[in-house]
C-alpha cells in the first residue's frame, strides 16, 4: 500500500528563519516553496534524500497564511513542532478507499491538491494512535 516515507510536516512560526536553520545546520536542500490557499499555509519542501523508486523524502515546513487554517490553529494552540507524517503510494485514492473500508476516517474524499502538484488525503489522528497521517501520490 505505502512504498516510502514521503515527508514529515513541521509547523513553524517564521518560515524563512526555519528554512535557514535546516539548510545551515543539517545541509538539506531547499527544492520547492509554494502557497496552498485552500489549506491556508505557505510551505517549503526540503529534500533529505532520493530513493530507488524515483521518489524522495522531504521535510515539509508549514506556516499559516491565516489564523483559522489547520496550521494556524495548530500554531496558536500547540506552537511549533511536528504536525503530520506522510506516506507515499502509487494510488492515493485506492489506498484511502481500502483504509476507509477498515473503518479509519478519511478526511479528504476525493483527494485534494498537495505539494508540488501531488494528490493527498489524511487519516484522522484519533484513528492512528495520535498521529495525523497523510497519504500522497506524486
Ligand atoms: C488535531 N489533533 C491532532 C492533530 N490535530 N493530533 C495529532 N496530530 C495533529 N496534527 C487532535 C487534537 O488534539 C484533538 O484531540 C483532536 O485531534 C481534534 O482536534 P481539533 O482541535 O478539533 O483540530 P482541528 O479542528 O484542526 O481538526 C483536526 C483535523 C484537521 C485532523 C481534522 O487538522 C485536518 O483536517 N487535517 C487535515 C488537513 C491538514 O492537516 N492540512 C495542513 C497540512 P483532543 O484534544 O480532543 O484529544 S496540508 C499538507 O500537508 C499538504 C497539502 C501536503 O501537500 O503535504
Ligand atoms: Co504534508
Amino acid at each position: 500500500m505505502f512504498t516510502r516515507l514521503d515527508h514529515v510536516g513541521i509547523v513553524c512560526a517564521d518560515l524563512e528563519k526555519t528554512i535557514d536553520f535546516y539548510l545551515e545546520t543539517f545541509g538539506f536542500e531547499l527544492c520547492h516553496t509554494e502557497v496552498n490557499e485552500e489549506q491556508g499555509h505557505r510551505e517549503a519542501m526540503l529534500r533529505v534524500n532520493r530513493t530507488d523508486d524515483g521518489g524522495a523524502t522531504y521535510l515539509q515546513l508549514l506556516t499559516p497564511t491565516r489564523p483559522d487554517s489547520v496550521v494556524g490553529r495548530w500554531l496558536a494552540t500547540r506552537g511549533e513542532g511536528l504536525h503530520h507524517v506522510a506516506f507515499g503510494t502509487p494510488d492515493v485514492a485506492g489506498a484511502a478507499g481500502a483504509l476507509g473500508g477498515q473503518g479509519l476516517r478519511v478526511l479528504f474524499d476525493p483527494p485534494r491538491r498537495g505539494s508540488m502538484g501531488s494528490r493527498v488525503t489524511f487519516l484522522h489522528p484519533k484513528d492512528c494512535h495520535g498521529v495525523l497521517t497523510e497519504i500522497v501520490t506524486h
